[in-house]
């Protein structure tokens, strides 16, 4: 049911530093390639508006947190191991990377801004890599490795596929389901293609890469981070990223990493994602971090309105992959579950997610034995096939409602 959104990149562009900044795990950082050899899992958040502001009541919740009127719901991410030119074939740590990407339903493409890696992750002088390179590199990667996926059984999936539409359809989408790719992506890339099976055997090359491309697109969405943004030179390559076409954020990991730090101690109030934050505790600050955190107040979170690890892993979950927040409880006038806890739970769905779908989703019986959801705003009665809106507060009715 979760889903699994996976940071990836070229080697030492600060990964783990994210990771560890989203999830507070602590993981190997070091400025050379190949620190992460095993990929690292864990917890990090998203955050929306809750409702309990609009509602004006006071949250007790039980699934997930609520920060100062900031919901905060649990996801997995997974921290991937560096991708060097060539993965596909084995290169590097290529296999175990893919192996990662392979489960990741979206991903965070992190890059180098400031220019001072180059291409296989050894530091060079700032400003002398080009990251948009590392987009292209990364992006070619992924095609090829598909393609060689597909091309796998491709004599098999040619000799059948004339058979028909059906048969093809099918074998391309069992061909590629270890990847996630779904049916209904593989038929309408083919048809956007314009790709007939009576002339499979004729499909080039390009045919194939172009497709698979198509199939990637829409199956490993993405979002890039324009990290290590608090080195001058990053600020160029944002903007040349942006003119590129791509959908990037700026950040700066290791400004989070230090900022959730020191907020966990207790010594910084800071929300994540927050464009400010205040010292509670002056005295334990030493003067050179003082001057760090000037320097993030000054040139990331000024300029940028934060440090963007947050903004990017809510991208990932609520555009890339459309999900949306739904708040079950069981008593619709006091917004409470059968223990009197207000707004207790806030679940993360897929688009197009139904009122029985999302009963199943807190249990499966409640699914089963479902009879209507009511919205708790309203207090309107909706069926099974009711789709479940962003910030929907829903108590199921069902058979199997325990009370
Ligand atoms: N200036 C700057 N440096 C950063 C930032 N984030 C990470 N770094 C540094 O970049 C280097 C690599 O960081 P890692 O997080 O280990 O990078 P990685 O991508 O996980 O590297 P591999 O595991 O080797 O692929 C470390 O020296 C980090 O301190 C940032 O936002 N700004
Ligand atoms: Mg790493």
């Amino acid at each position: 049911m979760g889903r699994l959104v996976g940071i990836v990149g070229k080697p030492n562009v600060g990964k783990s530093t994210f990771f560890s900044a989203a999830t507070m795990v602590d993981v190997p950082i070091a400025a050379y390639p190949f620190t992460t050899i095993k990929p690292n899992r864990g917890i990090g958040y998203v955050t929306v508006k809750c409702v309990c502001r609009e509602l004006g009541v006071k949250d007790e919740p039980v699934n997930s947190i609520c920060k100062n009127g900031l919901r905060m719901i649990p996801v997995e991410l997974v921290d991937c191991a560096g991708l060097v030119p060539g993965a596909w074939q084995g290169r590097g740590l290529g296999n175990q990377f893919l192996d990662e990407v392979r489960t990741a339903d979206a991903l965070i493409h992190i890059v180098d801004a400031s220019g001072g890696t180059d291409l296989e992750g050894r530091i060079c002088e700032v400003g002398a890599h080009d990251p948009l390179e590392d987009l292209k590199f990364l992006e070619r990667e992924l095609d090829m490795w598909m393609l060689s996926i597909l091309k796998r059984k491709w004599e098999s999936i040619s000799r059948r596929g004339k058979a028909g539409w059906e048969t093809l359809i099918s074998d391309l989408a069992e061909r590629l389901s270890g990847l996630g790719v779904k049916r209904s992506v593989v038929e309408q890339a083919v048809r956007e293609s314009g790709l007939k099976p009576e002339n499979i055997g004729n499909w080039s090359e390009t045919d194939l890469v172009s497709l698979v491309h198509k199939l990637r697109l829409t199956t490993k969405p993405m979002v890039v981070a324009a990290n290590k943004i608090d080195v001058a030179e990053a600020r160029r390559n944002l903007q040349r990223i942006f003119e590129a076409g791509y959908k990037v954020i700026p950040c700066s990991a290791q400004a989070e990493l230090a900022l959730r730090i020191l907020s966990e101690r207790s010594i910084l109030d800071y929300n994540p994602g927050g464009s400010t934050f205040k010292i509670l505790k002056p005295n334990e600050l030493k003067e050179a971090q003082m001057k760090v955190l000037d320097k993030v107040k000054e040139e990331i979170l000024n300029p940028y309105g934060s440090t963007g690890v947050q903004e990017i892993i809510n991208y990932a979950y609520l555009k890339l992959l459309g999900m949306v927040v739904v708040y079950p409880v069981e008593n619709v006038e006091n917004l409470t579950d059968h223990d009197g806890r207000v707004l207790p739970d806030a679940f993360l769905v897929p688009p197009q997610t139904t009122a029985k779908q999302f009963a199943s989703m807190i249990h499966s019986e409640l699914g089963e034995g479902f009879l209507y959801a009511t919205e708790a705003r309203s207090k309107m009665r909706v069926g099974e096939d009711y789709i479940v809106k962003d910030r929907d507060i829903l108590s199921i009715t069902s058979t199997a409602k325990r009370r």
